[in-house]
């Protein structure tokens, strides 16, 4: 633990109050000094908001095992009580995605009728082409919308339709559609043709959305596929939101790309093109690691959220990024994971509010490299923790969530509340 985590672990509740008080005071005056309001600040901080995937409350694996954790969320019902904490003490995740067929439901008014209560609501709804399920006709295996199969590809359309439904019920205004076609072999596979195939598809289900959603493409450069996948990069993805329409816009998962390759210089070309949909958060340090989101390149995701605020500053036309998570939480207990995740975002999202775009576009004009990577590591390097807090605590959420989570008694509670689920009862994250 950190110094000022452990001081205010070793407080009461008041005490730790008047520590971050001091912390926050000492902050903002530093800030005002510079220049910089500090309640500005807090109420950009406040204003963030992050996606809870439902996929990510369970104990994920790998395809080596998975070691399971206790007090596990084995229903719809029980992962939205358990995003509506992470809610409750950071404030800043107010929604819930949902993942079909992992999170189909019966009865739709009663989910509704639970996220009600629990006050959350819904992001968007992600579809499932990459697994078979138990009595689903046709298989995926070599491929759903590339098939060459013509029959195969209707039934992964109607799936999508269904997603729509439920999205539609439940008041999502997103779809994210993640493919895993591709294949494992030269030969195996059209190169050119799987491409078009899944493009005609897509114009299907974007024809069959409300006229107030939108759809993301998702690309992924390998895994399951390892030797070639349709929606391999952001440039496929780019064609595919550009063939659509005006409502087709990219998603960019953090892990999904190659090592050593530069995330946020494809998050300004997405920004430049009108077509950043929105993010799948987390980190990495191979591939889709599915890390916390901030835990091996922190840096990186400040450079990301640099882009992110500039184009916000800027007013760049269509720019309304959706902000979700995906993470497999393998070792983590996952709401753990997720608590420390927001707090990762909001500190970076803060400190790319912090940068000084004035002075950083006049060094880049006269040509001082050095100042102008300057002007960033100042903000970057930054201890905004305080502001963060401040921001959380205003929207009745905790100082530190972790600790509270772990004061709070949630996990024993639901440790005995939540048997473990019978194998192979809980869908969860691969
Ligand atoms: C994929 C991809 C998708 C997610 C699935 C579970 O790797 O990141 O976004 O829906 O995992
Ligand atoms: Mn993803
Ligand atoms: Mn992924």
């Amino acid at each position: 633990m950190t110094a000022r985590s452990e001081r205010l672990a070793s407080l009461d509740a008041g005490g730790a109050e008047r520590v971050h008080e001091r912390d926050f005071a000492a902050l903002s005056e530093r800030l005002e000094g510079e220049g910089v309001s500090a309640e500005t600040l807090v109420a950009e901080v406040q204003r963030f908001e992050v996606a809870l995937p439902s996929w990510a409350f369970a104990t994920g694996g790998t395809r080596f095992g998975r070691f399971s954790g206790t007090g596990e969320p084995r229903t719809l019902r029980e992962k939205m009580e358990d995003a509506a904490l992470v809610h409750s003490l950071t404030g800043a995740a107010p929604r819930i995605s949902l993942h079909i067929p992992w999170d189909a439901a019966r009865d739709m008014d009663e989910v509704r009728a639970d996220a009600r209560r629990l006050g959350i609501g819904f992001d968007a709804v992600n579809s499932n082409t990459f697994q078979d399920q138990p009595g689903q006709p046709l298989s995926y295996k070599l491929g759903s919308f590339s098939n060459p199969n013509p029959a195969i590809r209707r039934q992964a359309i109607e799936h999508h339709l269904q997603v729509i439904e439920v999205g539609k019920a439940v008041g999502s205004k997103a779809l994210t559609v993640w493919l895993a076609d591709g294949s494992n072999y030269p030969g195996q596979m059209s190169l050119r043709g799987s491409f078009e195939r899944v493009r005609e598809c897509l114009e299907e289900v974007y024809a069959a959305m409300p006229d107030d959603w939108r759809l993301f493409t998702e690309h992924k450069p390998y895994e399951p596929a390892f030797y070639a996948t349709v929606v391999q990069d952001w440039g496929s993805s780019l064609l595919l939101a550009q063939a659509l329409g005006d409502r087709a816009q990219c998603l960019v998962d953090l892990g999904h790309h190659l090592p050593s390759v530069n995330v946020e210089l494809i998050v300004a070309r997405l920004l430049g093109a009108g077509k950043l949909g929105g993010f799948h958060f987390n980190d990495s340090k191979y591939g889709d690691d599915d890390l916390t989101a901030g835990s091996i390149k922190p840096y990186v995701l400040f450079l990301i959220f640099h882009e992110l605020v500039l184009a916000g500053r800027e007013r760049l036309p269509g720019f309304d990024p959706a902000y979700m998570i995906d993470q497999s939480h393998n070792l983590k207990d996952p709401i753990e994971a997720l608590l420390q995740t927001v707090d990762q975002l909001q500190q970076a999202y803060a400190k790319a509010c912090l940068v000084d775009h004035a002075r950083l576009a006049e060094f880049q004009a006269s040509g001082d490299v050095i100042m102008a990577e300057r002007t960033l590591k100042q903000a970057y390097e930054t201890d905004v923790r305080p502001l963060v807090s401040e921001a959380r605590r205003r929207r009745g959420g905790a100082l530190d969530p972790v600790l509270a989570f772990r004061a709070s008694g949630y996990r024993a509670q639901k440790t005995v509340a939540r048997p473990a689920a019978p194998p192979g009862g809980a869908p969860t994250h691969l």
